[in-house]
């Protein structure tokens, strides 16, 4: 079988386990009837034996006040413990957490026993600079191991953290450290990035111009240039940790203590401070780790390359394979410094295992070129995951063929930074795989599809709306400061029994579930509902190309219209005349969509384009698209990674035609 037609049968494939998996997965068929037949007795045996109680709990779920939860009622536990201490008082103290890899090929090997001592020095440090049980503490920094220490400093301490990723602006930061009133403000001199140090601190400076709560900054050194320093407020890590004691006694939280916020954007204004406490979280981020990412902390190397910065970061970098004391790697730049081998490279080096990663950069390698990660000894790599948006079945083919030797199972894992963990994905070892599905709620998760009149229903190839239906532990417990909004967005759209995710849905014929994009990517045409991602995996599955993104545009006849925006592939661009619109090969693409889908989907337009906007966690802003497919003035471009994107957009399309 050739490339194509792989590529054309996608969505006819699927893949049985191997049998030499399953032998030693995690993960077990008998978890879903065990979930089925008790949700609260599963979760219990998940908290008790995945986690270290210091008193254990009386309830194990409190829903009286739904939608406000309450996990594990009475129990009591530190959350830095569980990652950390537990794992060198059980004799694993040699054992590598991190092998921290810098961009400018920089590395440290950080064992259980190191972490301890850095943990507790941070801990100390905060604790003389008056962060106390319940204060706040921003974290603006890259990916190096201090925000990892730092990170369980504050779980430590009671001390909810509010990490702000450190590609957001001055503006940005001042919203979030105002919203959540932190104390202390940890950050670093800069961060590398592209072979070159960009400054971080200046930003912190920027936002704590304005009226502020902060009472010191805590900074590490980390590209040696200079900053700016205000002599009451700014303190250098060398000089307040590194003279702390290495030793910390941690006292246990309650179940319920704030553990961290994580600001999400929502569909308009104001950022939501998501919240998560102890418990609940801890026990779903390690239980899934440990039977969706089957981490075996005994002989994995684990790496997830998301940034700590969000929701993934901190579940699958930070608290889950801490708290499975596994190993894993952790690399501070960019894929393609200093050559486009870069992951590639660190996975030959490190042995890597299991690889939890995101569809844009997977199409990203694609388009990049096979040759890339074929120069590499990938043969270590045994897992592979997704997670951040919908993989289309041609992405999925190339990671399990290019990445995974043609072997290693993928888990496209669908989860949200309010629901803290994975939530419906596949069971590496006992699902049989099928490319482009996130396939069912893991076991101790419920989820169905509603109609637009909030009916559940089962037939296939219809298009509902994805609704969670049975609390989980690691639910968010709301958004900070706005108990109202909390309970608007979630928990109104169809009735207080259904938490409303957002996205759209639907059911094959074998009872997967396929997510289909936010539900305002879904559009109307003709009264048909299509889905942007259905279109866009369409487009990708057409040799030429390399990535796509659709939005519905309003159209005086069909109501809406589809719209795509396309990348095409090295090689077609060399073929391609102009860029911009017109050309046999829009028409050829606006042909294979409709043979892909059905005519309904043809585009009315395809422009050709060299890039595609994107917020920093690499999820296309559809929203800017539209401006241009509607003829509008461009929105706000400020939360682009590359923000000149809009207008090398609208150049080539004003340029070609
Ligand atoms: C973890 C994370 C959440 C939204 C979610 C959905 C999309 C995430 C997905 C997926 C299809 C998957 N999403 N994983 N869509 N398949 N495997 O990404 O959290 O940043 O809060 O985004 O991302 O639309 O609602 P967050």
């Amino acid at each position: 079988m050739t490339d194509d037609s792989l590529s054309s049968h996608a969505h006819e494939m699927d893949f049985a386990p191997d049998p030499a998996f399953s032998a030693q997965a995690n993960g077990t068929a008998d978890l879903y009837d065990a979930a089925a037949a008790d949700h609260e007795g599963f979760w219990a045996e998940q908290a008790r034996s995945r986690i270290t109680w210091a008193t254990d709990f009386e309830r194990t779920l409190d829903w009286d006040d739904a939608p406000f939860a309450k996990w594990f009622v009475g129990g009591r536990l530190n959350v830095a413990h569980n990652c950390v201490d537990r794992h060198v008082e059980a004799g694993n103290g040699d054992r590598v957490a991190i092998h921290f890899e810098g961009e400018g090929g920089d590395t440290r090997a950080i064992t259980y026993a190191d972490l301890q001592r850095e943990v507790a020095k941070t801990a100390n440090a905060l604790t003389e600079l008056g962060v106390t049980t319940g204060d706040t503490v921003a974290i603006y920094m890259p990916m190096i191991p201090e925000t990892v220490f730092t990170m369980l400093a504050c779980a430590r301490l009671g001390a909810p953290h509010s990490v702000i990723f450190g590609g957001f602006s001055a503006e940005a930061l001042h919203t979030r450290i105002d919203d959540a009133q932190c104390k202390v403000v940890v950050t670093t001199d800069g961060q590398f990035r592209r072979g070159k140090p960009s400054p971080l601190k200046p930003a912190v400076d920027e936002a704590l111009q304005y009226p502020n709560p902060v009472e010191k900054v805590l900074v590490v050194r980390r590209t040696g240039t200079d900053v700016a320093w205000s002599e009451d407020r700014d303190v250098w890590w060398h000089d307040l940790v590194e003279r702390q004691a290495d030793t910390h006694e941690a006292q246990p939280h309650d179940s319920e203590h704030p553990l961290f916020i994580l600001y999400t954007s929502g569909t308009t204004g104001k950022p939501k401070g998501i919240f998560h406490t102890s418990g609940g979280y801890l026990t779903q981020a390690a239980y899934t780790n440990a039977v969706v990412h089957d981490v075996h902390p005994e002989s994995d190397v684990y790496w997830c390359t998301a940034d700590v910065g969000w929701v993934t970061g901190h579940s699958y970098i930070v608290y889950g394979p801490l708290a499975n004391g596994a190993t894993q790697v952790m690399y501070e730049g960019t894929p393609d410094t200093p050559h486009q081998g870069r992951w590639w490279e660190l996975i030959e080096k490190y042995g890597v295992t299991v690889l939890y990663t995101a569809p844009t950069a997977i199409r990203t390698f694609m388009k990049w070129g096979d040759d890339i990660p074929a120069k590499f000894d990938l043969s270590s790599v045994r897992l592979l995951g997704s997670v951040g948006e919908p993989i289309n079945p041609e992405a999925w083919l190339w990671y399990r063929k290019h990445i995974g030797g043609d072997r290693a199972p993928i888990v496209d894992t669908w989860w949200q930074t309010e629901t803290g963990g994975i939530m419906i994905s596949p069971l590496p070892g006992v699902t049989t795989l099928e490319p482009g599905s996130a396939q069912r709620p893991i076991p101790g998760i419920a989820a169905e599809i509603l109609d637009d009149d909030g009916q559940p229903f089962t037939e296939a190839e219809k298009v509902g709306y994805l609704v969670l239906t049975k609390p989980w532990p690691a639910m968010l417990r709301g958004i900070w400061g706005d108990p109202e909004r909390y309970k608007d967005t979630y928990w109104s759209r169809f009735g207080p029994k259904y938490y409303f995710a957002g996205d759209g849905a639907k059911y094959d014929e074998k009872g997967n579930i396929w997510l289909l994009g936010r539900v305002d990517d879904v559009m109307n045409v003709s009264g048909h509902r299509l889905s942007t991602a259905e279109i866009e995996s369409a487009l990708v599955s057409h040799p030429k190309v390399a990535e796509a993104a659709v939005v519905g545009a309003s159209d005086e006849t069909t109501g809406q219209a589809v719209c795509a925006f396309v990348i095409l592939r090295q090689e077609a661009v060399e073929e391609a005349d102009e860029p911009g619109e017109g050309g046999d090969l829009v028409q050829e693409l606006r042909n294979h969509v409709a043979h892909e889908i059905g005519p309904i989907a043809k585009p009315r337009q395809i422009m050709i384009v060299p890039e595609l906007p994107k917020t920093r966690s690499g999820k296309i802003m559809r929203r800017l698209l539209k401006d241009v497919a509607e003829n509008r003035e461009v929105g706000d471009v400020t939360t682009l990674a590359d923000s000149s994107v809009m207008s090398m957009i609208q150049q080539g399309l004003t340029g070609g035609s």
